[in-house]
């Protein structure tokens, strides 16, 4: 049976969802982030060496990072079911999106994440003026215009197919959702992207999303 390592509201929220998805049986083992820095605690670097989230185990495996989870899980127990056939031009651009969530949307949501923090916080009154003007550079001249082209490039895939790799839902979908609900709850995303927040609604709207915010607990990013 596999147990996913869950870290509350974090990115494996979305192998909940994919377990719902396939209808796989599976078990959870807990894990609470720390309230106020929000790291993970350090009993999960006792799983992975790393210790972030997710991690499965599986049949004497243990595998960190969402996208190899996903295809692991895909792989092994999916049937065929949630990734496109192998040589179609929707198996690549699964394969695309699938490293495009991690490799390319989340750097600058972290970054944002980060700099919007670095901005609050509490710090000598002498301090804050310097640290205000270095978070406005690195917005302006890094982090805010690589989000925008991010966000305008999958508004733009999500005008020409309904899911991100064609007609049909797949696990690449499911990968996608954690940059853009990160988005939607501290980037800007708003109803100026229709089509993200119309995939936001319908992905929402989906039983096994439902099924897995249960299992999970709430689910919000927007600290
Ligand atoms: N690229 C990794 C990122 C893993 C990651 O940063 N997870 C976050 C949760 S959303 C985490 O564990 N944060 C707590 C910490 O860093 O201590 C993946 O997709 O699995």
């Amino acid at each position: 049976m596999i147990t996913v390592h869950h870290l509350n509201n974090s990115r494996s929220q979305r192998i909940l969802w994919l377990l719902e998805e396939l209808g796989l049986p599976y078990e959870i083992k807990r894990y609470t982030r720390d309230p106020v820095t929000q790291l993970a605690p350090p009993e999960l670097r006792a799983v992975h060496p790393l210790g972030k989230s997710p991690v499965i185990t599986d049949d004497g495996n243990t595998l960190a990072e969402s996208g190899a989870i996903i295809e692991y899980i895909v792989g092994r127990y999916g049937d065929g079911r949630l990734v496109p056939a192998a040589g179609t031009t929707e198996r690549l651009a699964y394969t695309y999106w699938l490293h495009f969530a991690e490799g390319s949307a989340m750097p600058p949501l972290l970054m944002k994440l980060v700099f919007d923090k670095v901005e609050n916080a509490p710090m000598p009154f002498f301090v804050k003026p310097i640290a205000r003007a270095i978070s406005k550079n690195v917005n302006s001249i890094l982090i805010t215009p690589n989000l925008q082209r991010n966000l305008a490039f999958m508004e733009g895939t999500l005008e020409k197919s309904e899911w991100f790799a064609g007609a049909q839902f797949t696990a690449a979908d499911i990968q996608m959702s954690f940059p853009l609900e990160a988005a939607r709850g501290r980037a800007g995303l708003d109803e100026g992207r229709p089509r993200l927040m119309r995939f936001l609604e319908r992905i929402h709207a989906r039983p096994a999303y439902q099924r897995a915010l249960a299992q999970g607990g709430p689910f919000s990013l927007t600290f």
